[in-house]
């Protein structure tokens, strides 16, 4: 009875989002969590790109504070805003004024709010500087990092200064609900919280340090906690790390496509094969943890395939069941490192067949 309820609201609720094309309830993260599922229980992929309001191929946002945040790649292209979109705060934590990439945090407020009233989700990735180098996410010179920021670690108190200027701009985003995905990448070795940079438990003891802090501290309860190793690995490494049933809402994965020295084609089978493998395995963790998952980034840099999206991607992701999919960002200083079509670009049409696709969904 319960189940036929849940599924029977569910149902209504998606009817009433279908008529407004809106994802986001704009409340709490009950209501976030709802919408969601409801959109994964009807079969429906929000496609999500990577600073879409910020900035694009050639162009970006310069005066924020008067701009209507109209411009979007994805927009021009398809004629319509992603469903999702994703912002790194990696620079808050020394209280820069700009991101990493050299996005304004006021902007980033103002874009993330703006969707949010569109009707659109966010989520929010984050590449801080390495607390005990000084050097940034990439710098993976020491194995003690990790442990350096857990309770009684040496750069600890400063760390926690660093987790509370995240939290301060999360909480300035005022009452809307937002996926947050620390730590992400965490099975590979390329961020100093890395793989070969801690061990298992320094791993959970950091990602739960960060959620307790947020949550019971700062009492920020309107966050969806996504866990996003990289993908593909496999079932035993995927968990050997996750932080636990209790605190994580959303299972991701974080699979990009390589060309490389390879022939097109067999880059993007590998790659589709790897997705579908990944998504059947997250669905089955999933189902028996009562979690949403997605492919939290994605991408193919350049789009050199000319069939990516109907291609590549769509049949990988079709009926996955996966609640999102977000494809990295468009950056507007170095040309050839974009993951969604432009207006110019030569093969934006297949990317418009893709967003037509009745079951991914733009806003
Ligand atoms: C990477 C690249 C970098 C960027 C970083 C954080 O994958 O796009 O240029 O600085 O993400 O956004």
């Amino acid at each position: 009875m319960k189940t036929a309820l849940k599924t029977l609201a569910g149902a209504l609720l998606v009817i009433s989002l279908a008529a407004c094309t809106s994802v986001h309830p704009k409340g709490s993260r009950a209501d976030l969590l709802a919408v969601l599922s409801a959109r994964t229980e009807a079969g429906e992929i929000l496609y999500g790109h990577q600073d879409d309001l910020s900035y694009g191929h050639s162009w970006q946002v310069t005066d924020w504070e008067n701009d209507p945040l109209e411009r979007s790649d994805v927009k021009d292209v398809s004629g319509r805003y992603p469903a999702v979109l994703g912002f790194d705060l990696g620079g808050i934590e020394l209280g820069d004024s700009c991101n990493l990439d050299g996005v304004p945090f006021g902007l980033i407020r103002k874009a993330a709010l703006t969707h949010i009233g569109r009707g659109g989700v966010v989520t929010f990735s984050w590449h801080p500087r390495n607390p005990l180098t000084g050097g940034d996410a990439w710098d993976i010179s020491s194995d003690e990092v990790v442990w350096s920021v857990l309770p009684g670690g040496d750069r600890h108190d400063e760390f926690m200064l660093w987790l509370q200027r995240a939290a301060d701009f999360i909480e300035s985003l005022g009452d809307v609900s937002v996926i947050f995905r620390p730590w992400h990448e965490n099975i590979g070795s390329w961020f100093w919280w890395g793989w070969r940079l801690c061990s298992a438990r320094e791993y959970q003891e950091l990602y739960r340090m960060t959620w307790t802090y947020f949550t019971s501290d700062r009492g920020l309860k309107n966050i969806l906690w996504c866990y996003s190793p990289n993908g593909p690995v496999v079932e035993a490494d995927y968990l050997s790390r996750y932080p636990g049933d209790d605190i994580v809402d959303i299972l991701g994965t974080d699979i990009y496509e390589y060309v490389g020295e390879d022939w097109l084609d067999a880059a993007g089978i590998r790659f589709g094969g790897q997705v579908k493998e990944q998504l059947a395995g997250l669905k089955k963790l999933a189902a028996e943890r009562g979690k949403l998952f997605c492919l939290s980034e994605t991408g193919l840099e350049g789009l050199v395939d000319p069939q990516w999206w109907t291609g590549v991607l769509y049949p990988a992701i079709q009926s996955s069941g996966s609640c999102y999919v977000l494809t990295w960002r468009n950056a507007h200083d170095k040309p050839g490192h974009f993951y969604a079509p432009w207006k110019g670009f030569e093969n934006a049409a297949d990317f418009k067949e893709f967003t037509e696709k009745e079951d991914i969904i733009l806003l």
